[in-house]
């Protein structure tokens, strides 16, 4: 599994995630939106939204899965 999110740092539910991301024993890929403007455009394709923070899943076959909400993604992030 391969766990990327995608974020800005002004944004206060993005700086919610990144300060568990310590406290989560899976590595997880940070991808600022507003930097590298391809990270963006990329969700948007795929997920229709802009919104961050948002965590993209990617399973070993390839798969992508979206997860929004920052409590939600705290929450996915700690059970694992
Ligand atoms: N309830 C959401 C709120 C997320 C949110 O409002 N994000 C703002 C940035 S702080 C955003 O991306 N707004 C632009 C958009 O939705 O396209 C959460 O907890 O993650």
């Amino acid at each position: 599994m391969q766990y990327a999110l995608y974020y800005y740092d002004m944004c206060p539910f993005c700086q919610r995630v990144l300060r568990a991301l310590p406290n989560v024993n899976v590595e997880v890929e940070k991808r600022n939106v507003l930097k590298d403007q391809q990270h963006r455009k990329y969700q948007q394709k795929e997920t229709g939204r802009t919104t961050v923070p948002c965590l993209l899943i990617k399973d070993d076959n390839g798969e992508e899965n979206w997860m929004f909400e920052s409590a939600d993604i705290i929450n996915y992030l700690k059970s694992l």
